[in-house]
């Protein structure tokens, strides 16, 4: 486990935005008030998330509260417009050094549907799978080596078998916490359980707890009822540590997370292993992957045509 856990030095703290310089546009998602910008930093590529956090009363207020200048742009009686720079509190996420996986993550692509059979998972996915470097889940052994993100944990149960972990996703605002803003992970401490196809009967107990722990936490921690959190599973995650999204029902979430196809409800994949202990490893599950991604090119490789 020393070998996935992975600190960054005091030398390659980041804190400030100088010296990053933007390269490439990679996603421009207006509705989810999201930019994605390929910068160059070092000498390595970084990936630069910029989100403003809130447009709201208080906003406003401090907008005309800070007697910005003003500089007209039309004025006719007595309506006029302005355009001006307001200083607007903004969420910044870097990945530095990025990978291509991360920088592909961004990138817009052409997806294609799969309707994935047992045999095509072994084939194809699971070969990608393998391929994986263990680094890519170093995030996670830090938090369970308690290296990272200690102060944010809600809940840590360390057991290989049974454990699991409560945390705030990275995509939570944790400046301005109110149950709209609710988006938490809960990753099991298994890592051999890496998706839903890995799951059984014999994990029952596990997700029950999980969902009562998740539900406890959200209404004593977050003030949020059971009512307003979703909890579900990716097909395909991007990380193949077996995790859960926990999100508030009023919460945007960005890239399609929440999209048929690839968000799959705790609830059912319960209730489908409770009529079929295999139900997982013997469906077909249909879901989605990008064009020209290393999990793309392990169907090519095995020969599986996917109608593209
Ligand atoms: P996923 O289903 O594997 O992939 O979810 P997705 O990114 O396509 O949804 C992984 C989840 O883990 C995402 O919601 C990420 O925002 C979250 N996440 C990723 N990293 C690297 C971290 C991290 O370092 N800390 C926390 N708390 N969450 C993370």
């Amino acid at each position: 486990m020393e070998v996935l856990a992975k600190k960054s030095s005091s030398d390659d703290a980041i804190s400030s935005l100088n010296g990053f310089e933007v390269r490439e546009v990679l996603a421009d998602t207006r509705e989810g008030k999201t930019m994605a910008l390929l910068c160059s930093y070092r000498g390595r590529d970084a990936v630069v998330v910029v989100s403003p956090k809130d447009w709201s009363e208080s906003s406003a207020r401090s907008c005309v509260a800070s007697g910005v200048t003003l500089g007209v742009d039309e004025q006719n009686a007595e309506y006029w417009q302005f355009s001006a720079c307001v200083p607007l509190a903004t969420k910044v996420s870097i990945v530095w050094p990025a990978t291509a996986f991360h920088i592909d993550k961004w990138r817009p692509g052409k997806w294609v549907c799969v309707r994935e059979t047992p045999l095509m998972y072994r084939e194809a996915t699971l070969k990608y799978v393998g391929s994986i470097p263990a680094s890519r889940n170093a995030w996670v052994q830090n938090i369970f080596d308690g290296l990272k993100e200690a102060d944010r944990v809600l809940f840590l149960d360390n057991n290989v078998e049974t454990g699991f972990v409560v945390v705030p996703d990275l995509k939570m605002d944790m400046s301005n916490v109110v149950p709209e803003s609710v988006y938490l992970q809960c990753i099991v401490r298994d890592s051999s359980l890496r998706s839903v196809r890995d799951l059984r009967a014999s994990h029952l107990p596990l997700l029950t707890r999980i969902r009562d722990t998740v539900l406890r936490i959200g209404r004593e921690k977050l003030n949020c009822k059971s009512s307003q959190l979703r909890m579900y599973f990716h097909y395909y995650p991007s990380f193949w540590w077996l995790h859960i999204h926990v999100v508030h029902t009023s919460f945007f979430v960005p890239g399609g997370g929440i999209n048929i196809g690839k968000a799959i409800l705790l609830e059912d994949v319960s209730q489908n292993l409770e009529l079929k202990s295999d139900y997982y490893a013997e469906a077909t599950l249909v879901t989605h992957v990008k064009l020209a991604t290393p999990h793309y090119e392990a169907f090519k490789k095995a020969n599986i045509d996917l109608d593209e």
